[in-house]
């Protein structure tokens, strides 16, 4: 059995002391410095857990006691579950969900609610509703470079979309979707201000959604980069006022935005330089080994800046609808630039002092830093070592590198602390390297358990991070946690990177939804979110009175052309009103405002049969419209444990039969 000696880390947590005098009973004062000695209690426990020393240094690190609220929230993507989870730091609890791209019924997200059905209608994909997303990055709003808390961005890759996450009520205000591209994977990223969120293509196909034979993929497949304008005063993605550049059939990968000095810029990677298209059946090589042959890739660099004055001037072709600036112009104008990159490379993250591009390249075992100054002096010398097919400069690798980290097996995405040192995920390694910005060299790697893809450093992406946080997003969590079953959970790792040398594991999470890709983590007090909607009626995506709102006393039922017209109220512990009679086949339209101004006192509107599910949240307005096809009696109830009465909460929808 080892004695429990407190460590110098241990003694120097500022909850140490207070636990040890008040386990003590009191104990001797004198700053529980090294001289500090747990409890028999404390032993005990520990011996009983089983807990190391290094176990209960990182459960002081993590514990947050009730009441208390975490320093960070981190925005996880929610993989193909088409959910953003929201998770405080260090406690790792599991805050919210948000459904973005897939109906939530707890929040009444698009099961029913109109305002919300719209959203999510606005990704609708050649005229049919998508109900699921592959959300893989989030990006929270900037200014100046610094997360600014209002919003947060988010892309679906496999159905091209980007959605915009209010941060005043976590709710999805709008989704946006261009039939230009099939598929997205640079998505979404901001520009430093947010006036632009880029969505970027992966998998080359015609433009516009149009067939052609796979075999003129050279010819007519085509990537683009969409930068989709935002308008912040009006908390909306201006899709008239949003362009794209044309890009050849690579396929590029992820993208991010110049900062300070490269502020004006976009830097995306792409693999399949090769343009290999697969048909292993019909005697070609299989899409991957095909991509896989050559040495390098090529990192697109766009200056957006210039591409801007371009589209002002109108030199752009409009497909579906969506401005595009062709492939040429984009050469000829000096608006898009090849760097080759070493090959098959995955993450492209910019320094925070905006002045170097990191890439990591799966099949290589460096990250490659390039530098803003080079590739921008040699783009504006024209200093070009040639052109690929499509007429895109190339400029010199070596000319453009400041230098190469020898990272591992498989460096993937690189994140950044404040204090000049960069931590690289190592997928085939499955390792976090943190490496020095300044001489390029690793100085500790810490094991992840298992297969490590992103990373989220405390306010990672932006031009001042924080340090303190890392979490590790790894692939698979195989003997972490509890089985169950085939399909396991993934496993975010928490680490303390406080420290000037070694990175500390502190906690395992299990995240059982989708695949989380990326996240962020931002100051929580940044975020500034409203306890309940205000004027009493407010439509949560307008933010706006609706016009349907309806005060207690104006309750009624009313037979108009359209159907019948139900103004409802919701208050502990009744719907008012709370019979609603109609005939077979006629259209119900229900206008339901909680006219609660009480924090949490949410209230839900469950119709079965009916498929309708809401969530009213306090001074929240829904409506409803359904066509009562089906005669019979069908109670309606509140679905939120409100009060003592929750459930009485409730009344009678009842559809008489036609004949
Ligand atoms: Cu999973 Cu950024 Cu989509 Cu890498 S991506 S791991
Ligand atoms: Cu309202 Cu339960």
């Amino acid at each position: 059995m080892t004695v429990f000696r407190p460590r110098a880390t241990l003694a120097s947590l500022a909850l140490w002391a207070p636990l040890a005098l008040a386990a003590c009973g009191g104990g001797t004062a004198g700053g529980g410095g090294a001289g500090a000695t747990p409890s028999g209690d404390i032993l005990s426990l520990m011996q009983a857990r089983g807990l190391s020393e290094a176990d209960v240094s990182a459960a002081l690190m993590t514990y947050t006691p009730t009441g208390k609220h975490d320093e960070y929230l981190t925005f996880a993507s929610g993989g193909h579950g088409g959910q953003l989870l929201v998770i405080g730091v260090p406690s790792m609890r599991i805050i919210k969900y948000v459904g973005v791209f897939t109906p939530e019924p707890w929040q009444g997200y698009a099961t029913g609610d109109v305002a919300t059905e719209r959203v999510l209608d606005g990704g609708n994909r050649f005229g049919k509703r998508v109900e699921w997303g592959d959300m893989h990055h989030p990006a929270l709003s900037e200014t100046g470079g610094d997360y600014d808390g209002q919003f947060i961005f988010v892309g679906d890759k496999a159905n091209a979309r980007v959605a915009v996450v209010g941060l005043s009520d976590f709710m999805t205000r709008q989704i946006v979707t261009s039939e230009l591209i099939q598929s997205d994977h640079g998505a979404a990223f901001v520009t430093p201000n947010t006036d632009y969120v880029i969505e970027t293509s992966q998998y080359p196909a015609p433009l516009g959604g149009g067939y052609a034979p796979i075999e003129e993929f050279n010819e007519k497949y085509r990537g683009a980069a969409i930068f989709w304008k935002f308008d912040r005063q009006r908390g909306r993605i201006d899709p008239t006022a949003s362009w794209a550049i044309e890009l050849p059939p690579y396929m590029q990968d992820l993208a991010d935005a110049g900062k300070l000095v490269s502020d004006g810029w976009a830097f995306m990677n792409s693999v399949n330089s090769e343009r290999s298209y697969g048909g292993n059946l019909e005697g070609r090589p299989s899409l991957e080994s095909g991509a896989s042959q050559g040495d390098m890739d090529y990192l697109h660099c766009i200056n957006w800046r210039k591409a801007e004055e371009l589209v002002k001037a109108g030199r752009t072709t409009t497909i579906v609808g969506m401005k595009v600036i062709s492939l040429e112009v984009a050469a000829a104008e000096g608006v898009l630039f090849f760097v080759p990159e070493p090959k098959s490379p995955h993450g492209v993250d910019i320094t925070p002092d905006g002045k170097d591009i990191v890439v990591g390249g799966k099949l290589d075992t460096h990250a490659t830093v390039f530098s803003f100054e080079k590739i921008a002096a040699l783009a504006s010398a024209k200093k070009f070592v040639g052109k690929d097919p499509y007429g895109v400069p190339i400029l010199d690798f070596k000319e453009s590198i400041r230098g190469q980290c020898e990272i591992g097996l498989g460096p993937l995405h690189t994140q950044f602390d404040g204090n000049g040192f960069a931590y690289t995920s190592v997928f085939i390694e499955s390792v976090v390297a943190k490496w020095s910005l300044k001489d390029l060299k690793v100085v500790h790697k810490l094991p992840m358990h298992y297969n490590i893809g992103h990373l989220c450093a405390a306010e990672g992406d932006t031009v001042s991070p924080d340090g303190k946080y890392l979490i590790g997003m790894n692939k698979w969590a195989m003997d972490r946690f509890s089985p169950v079953g085939p399909l396991l959970p993934q496993n975010f790792q928490l680490i303390d990177i406080s420290g000037a040398g070694d990175m500390n594991l502190l906690y395992d999470m299990p995240i059982p939804l989708g695949e989380p890709h990326y996240a962020q983590m931002i100051k929580a007090d940044k975020i500034k979110a409203i306890e309940y909607y205000t004027p009493v009626g407010t439509n949560p995506i307008t933010h706006e009175k609706d016009p349907n709102a309806t005060l207690a006393k104006q309750e009624r039922i009313e037979r108009r052309a359209d159907g019948v017209h139900v103004w409802m109220t919701a208050v502990r512990s009744h719907f008012t009103p709370d019979t609603i009679r109609v005939k077979e086949g006629e259209t119900v339209h229900l206008h339901i405002t909680s006219v609660e101004q009480a924090f949490d006192a949410t209230h839900g509107f469950a119709l079965g049969s009916y498929d309708i599910n809401l969530s009213i949240e306090p001074g929240r307005h829904c409506d409803v419209t359904f066509v009562a096809d089906r005669a019979g009696v069908f109670p309606y109830y509140c679905t939120e444990f409100c009060s003592a009465l929750h459930l009485e909460m409730a009344g009678y929808l009842l559809v008489e039969p036609k004949s």
